[in-house]
């Protein structure tokens, strides 16, 4: 690895609580990893994996030599062209097949997906660790990390632990937004580690070339740096094209105007030279880089509102017209795309924006940046968001890109970055579950099963964080047996519904009564219990808090 500055020093190893990786098999020695969940009754769950070989004991980590280059040995039937290009000429690649056994569907469903333009499969042909994945409303939905430094904090060594540590909790791809120092290092040693794809913006290291001063910018250096990231293997670029010089002024009366940093850079350019932008004028020389490497457009959403008041305005939806123009353009390159959508929207508006998106752009799988459902609560923002992107994913957004409890205010730390993870695959797999993907809601019935027996520890090991979900039971049932009781501290023993209720069933099945008649019989016996119990939990309040020297 050509790498200088820092080494990283060592990232989080080891499986996560209560489960195993395993690996499916693929042919020719290739597995699919999975999240194998071992349950106390016996039974286990397998679910999707993305966290690489991380979570694997058995792995040999070694960050400066990278991970194993899992895809060169599929060389055989491996494919020179785009995703796209084969899934339109008829062919099944090794990738689609591999999206496919993730999916739990049919490789025919990946291609024709592909071939539509509904999905994408993000794999530049020289990121060959990568484990590949979907992105497209036919598929689960997916959660996009950003990590990267800034001109102000962080280093490579902290910036490869948290691309570990967001897809050890489920971050399906993630984007190196460094603007700081060491941007070319920094990305080789993340993308060299990395098994999911790895996505940039590389309008920022252009805009590092000269000094940040975006009037200097020329479609030379802009398009020497996306050649430089397309060589180290970049899996999808966002490219703000869709900024066109007359849409600059439709932002003059917004609250917040532009927002996209992306967006500002290229608008600032606009101004300065009064001319088109250049990643407009220049957009079919780019088409063909990236379509050499199958690298896959995100089309930059360089206007989004960033506010509620600018939500659904003239500027957001005209530059979303010249995005479906572009789509058609890199499409007809063999090129794949997304779209990159919103930013701050209110949930009454957000529907609209799936729908135009779909209708505009083809539909071409959407990416949105939550979007925040409101703009009063900095701190909590990956909450204000993630009840705009479970909506926005229920209408059809393919990818949801997570916002941390840092967003407006500083560069997300590693437990910003868990946050922002699991609070956005809550909101993808709430999506999931409303759109009623085959294999969602096994999930959910297996931890509600485990919840019903008091299975503690398979409650744990199937939730999105074991380790914070069996912390928060220690924290006032530490001892082993409590890992089996029947209760917990919010209700305790005699309060317990969950009890109540399997204790009704046992009753029914004794007394040979359906559940109606049991409910009734076993209500009056509970009831006399619940008068007996109720004398000793609802002690006078003052004899839980009295003191002896009060
Ligand atoms: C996603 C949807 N809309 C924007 N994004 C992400 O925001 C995009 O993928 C990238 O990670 C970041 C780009 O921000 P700017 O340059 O548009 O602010
Ligand atoms: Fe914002």
């Amino acid at each position: 690895m050509s790498t200088a500055g820092s080494n990283p020093a060592s990232v989080t190893v080891g499986p996560i609580a209560g489960s195993t990786k395993e690996y499916i098999e693929f042919g020719d020695g290739i597995g699919v990893p999975v999240r194998r969940v071992h349950l106390t009754d016996g039974e286990h769950l397998d679910l999707y994996d993305t966290s690489g070989p991380y979570t694997d004991p058995e792995a040999d980590i070694d960050l400066r030599a990278g991970l194993p280059r899992l895809r060169e040995s599929w060389s055989a039937d491996r494919w020179d062209g785009t995703q796209l290009d084969a899934a339109r000429a008829g062919i099944i690649t090794a990738e689609m097949r591999y999206c496919a056994l993730r999916e739990g569907v049919a490789a025919e469903v990946v291609r024709e997906e592909v071939a539509a333009g509904r999905a994408v499969i993000p794999a530049n042909h020289r990121h060959l660790e990568l484990e590949p994945m979907i992105i497209g409303k036919a598929f689960a939905v997916k959660v996009n990390a950003n990590i990267g430094n800034s001109a102000v904090t962080s280093s490579i060594d902290e910036e490869v632990e948290k691309m570990v540590w967001a897809t050890r909790w489920g971050a399906d791809t993630i984007m190196d937004l460094s603007t700081g120092k060491n941007i070319h290092d920094t990305r080789e040693w993340i993308l060299r580690n990395s098994p999911v794809p790895v996505g940039t913006v590389p309008i920022y290291q252009a805009l590092e070339k000269v000094n940040g001063d975006p009037t200097a910018l020329t479609w030379e250096i802009y398009r020497d740096t996306v050649i430089e990231q397309c060589e180290q293997g970049v899996d999808y670029m966002t490219v703000h094209a869709g900024v066109l010089l007359r849409y600059v002024p439709l932002t003059a009366q917004r609250v917040t105007g532009i927002v996209s940093r992306g967006g500002s850079i290229m608008a600032a350019w606009c101004l300065a030279h009064h001319r088109e932008s250049f990643l407009y004028t220049h957009f079919e020389e780019l088409c063909e880089i990236l379509r050499r490497y199958d690298v896959t457009f995100s089309l930059g959403d360089g206007l989004r509102p960033g506010s509620i008041a600018d939500a659904n305005d003239e500027a957001q939806f005209a530059e979303l017209r010249t995005l479906g123009e572009l789509t058609r353009i890199a499409k007809s390159h063999g090129v794949q795309v997304m779209i990159e959508g919103p930013g701050h929207v209110p949930m009454h508006k957000i529907v609209e924006n799936v729908r135009l998106e779909e209708e505009l752009c083809e539909e071409a799988p959407f990416y949105t940046l939550g979007p925040l459902a409101t703009d009063i609560a900095p701190a909590y923002d990956h909450i204000t968001s993630a009840i705009g992107a479970a909506m926005i994913a229920q209408a059809g957004t393919a990818m949801l890109c997570y916002v941390t409890p840092k967003e407006h205010l500083g560069l997300p730390n590693r437990d910003d970055v868990k946050t922002g993870v699991i609070t956005y695959k809550i909101a993808a797999h709430a999506a999931d579950l409303a759109k009623q993907h085959p294999r969602a809601q096994e999930r959910d019935d297996a931890l509600s099963r485990a919840r019903f027996d008091f299975r503690w520890h398979d409650q744990f090991a199937l939730s999105l964080d074991p380790d914070t979900a069996r912390e928060f039971h220690d924290e006032t049932l530490p001892a082993e047996p409590a890992k089996s009781a029947h209760f917990c501290s919010m209700c305790g023993p005699k309060f317990c519904s969950m009890r109540i209720s399997a204790d009704v069933r046992q009753y029914a099945a004794e007394h040979g009564l359906d559940s109606a008649e049991a409910i009734e019989a076993g209500m009056a016996g509970k009831a006399a219990e619940f008068t007996e119990a109720r004398s000793r939990v609802y002690l006078p309040l003052d004899s839980l808090t009295r003191t002896a020297d009060r």
